[in-house]
């Protein structure tokens, strides 16, 4: 694997890191149901609904830079796509921190992720509260849309005008303060009705797992169906789990918390996660209440070596559970002395996607690496969560080895290795392609990928229309705001 940096335009897999670092910017404006124009294509007629998008939108306040961009307020944007017309809102969420730092014109809480209350160690001791940006994933959930953030609960908003209504208890499901994961998953019917899925860990010396399933579909929208809580020996950082339809699959890290250095005022909570040295992860496979395996306690089998922050997809196969995910070598931490702006990325773990099959009978495991290029976000067709597909989608680098910043979008066939790239590169960067399906069509890769390239060269955010199964480009929108690099987005079918 080549080692050599890439941050000249001029070699092959290079980019400039000005153009990269520009994406990083606070948003200064809110919009509302502002016109877009396609710059270049035609939206197409049978793409109604809204995207929704979190990710952070303010970086810096009164000269001091967050340490880690996960730390950055959350910002919503909404593209509503009706009649081949498209417009675009966005809004911070109002959080009590983001009022309150808003008013004071500085930051006055610690980031997660490392951001320090300005005085150095001692203004930051013992001052372990956690920040809830919000800016983590923004989703629908009956007549709310959710902006979440993992450690904390949601924040519900209005969907159409975006305004923050407040915390949500869920109409009392969450009891305050309980955390509420950035990540559900869409079951989209596997017992009938479809449903989202999600789950609330709360951590230490042994973990907690409450796992949620509610209605998303008629009057009942919105509504608790399901609840289990199970208890596990050891620290978890669970980012992200999967769903089949008898399964939740979790997978435990193997990785230390000392909270210590956080306590005294040294380094974000984030920053005190050590990958633990001969470790062992483990998979965490909970049963759903509406399975065959309904009220049993969950099973436990070994995981392989590795960090992963997010899955693909997970699907059931006669005695197997297999599980798709993006594997790093470590736990990819920004320590307190480097600067995310000028961060050396040779040194930087990459994602990599990779299938495990888990044998339930308890005869081991198998793992297959589908590529070596450096990727994240990637999804399959939402019709096929939780069943085995033959298609995903993610954003890559440009480069096929070493780490290196999303540039490109590529289409993965799970069946055969197959590849299909579209590139960004050597001046655009990629957030997570968003695949949307065609309505009415059963093609597993027929719709559209909607994603939100950073241009380089004209220094400007654009949303690039993309069919799902060619990478073809079908309309490029550029937006009259700068919106930086997000985390998730969803869909919400008109
Ligand atoms: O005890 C605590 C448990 C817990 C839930 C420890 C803790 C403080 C670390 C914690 C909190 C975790 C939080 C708040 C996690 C938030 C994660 C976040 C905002 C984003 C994660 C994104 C992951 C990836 C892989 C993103 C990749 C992005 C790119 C490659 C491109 O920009
Ligand atoms: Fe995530």
């Amino acid at each position: 694997p080549s080692t050599v940096s890439a941050t000249s335009i001029d070699v092959p897999g290079g980019f400039d890191r000005d153009d990269w670092a520009s994406g990083y910017c606070n948003v200064e404006q809110e919009l509302n149901a502002v016109s877009l124009r396609p710059l270049r294509g035609q939206i197409p007629a049978e793409l109604q609904g809204s995207h929704y998008r979190n990710g952070p939108g303010r970086f810096e306040r009164d000269g001091q830079w967050v340490h880690h961009p996960f730390d950055g307020d959350g910002m919503i944007t909404a593209v509503r796509f009706s009649d081949s017309k498209a417009t675009l809102s966005n809004r911070f969420v109002r959080t009590k921190y983001w009022q309150e730092e808003e008013k004071a014109g500085r930051f006055l809480y610690r980031g997660v992720f490392g951001t320090q209350k300005r005085g150095g160690v001692k203004a930051n001791a013992f001052d372990v509260r956690f920040k809830n940006i919000a800016n983590t994933q923004v989703v629908q959930l009956g007549d709310q849309l959710l902006a979440l953030w993992e450690a904390a609960g949601p924040h519900a908003l209005d969907p159409v005008s975006l305004e923050t209504h407040g915390l949500s208890s869920l109409n009392g499901v969450l009891k305050p303060g309980e955390a509420f994961s950035a990540h559900p998953r869409f079951d989209p019917g596997h017992h009938g009705d479809p449903r989202m899925v999600t789950f609330g860990v709360n951590t230490g010396p042994t973990s907690k797992i409450r796992l949620m399933e509610f209605a998303t579909q008629g009057p009942d929208a919105g509504r608790l169906i399901s609840d289990r809580t199970d208890s596990f020996k050891g620290f978890a950082f669970l980012h992200d789990f999967a769903i089949t339809p008898n399964w939740t699959l979790f997978l435990q890290n193997a990785i230390n918390f000392n909270p210590l250095p956080f306590v005294l005022g040294q380094k974000g909570a984030a920053q005190c996660l050590t990958s633990k040295p001969g470790g062992q992860a483990k998979f965490w496979l909970i049963p759903r209440d509406c399975g065959t395996f309904a009220g049993q306690p969950p099973r436990i089998f070994d995981a392989p070596d590795g960090f992963v922050f997010h899955h693909l997809n997970a699907w059931e196969e006669g005695d197997e559970l297999v599980l798709e995910s993006i594997y790093y070598s470590d736990y990819p931490s920004i320590d307190p002395g480097e600067d995310f702006l000028s961060m050396d990325f040779d040194f930087f773990p990459e994602g990599r996607l990779e299938q495990c099959r888990i044998n339930l009978l308890g005869k081991g495991i198998e793992t297959k690496r589908f590529s070596e290029r450096c990727c994240e976000f990637a999804m399959v067709n939402p019709r096929r969560e939780g069943l085995s597909a033959r298609y995903a989608w993610m954003a890559v680098a440009e480069r096929e080895t070493g780490y290196a910043p999303l540039q490109a979008i590529k289409k993965l066939d799970l069946s055969n290795g197959d590849q299909c790239l579209w590139s960004a590169a050597p001046r655009g960067f990629v957030s997570e392609p968003l695949m949307v399906p065609r309505p009415g069509s059963e093609a597993e890769d027929d719709g559209w990928l909607l994603v939100f390239v950073w241009n380089g060269e004209r220094r400007a955010s654009q949303l690039l229309i993309l069919n799902a199964n060619d990478l073809s480009e079908q309309a490029v929108l550029e937006m009259p705001i700068t919106i930086p690099y997000g985390l998730h987005g969803s869909w919400v079918a008109a």
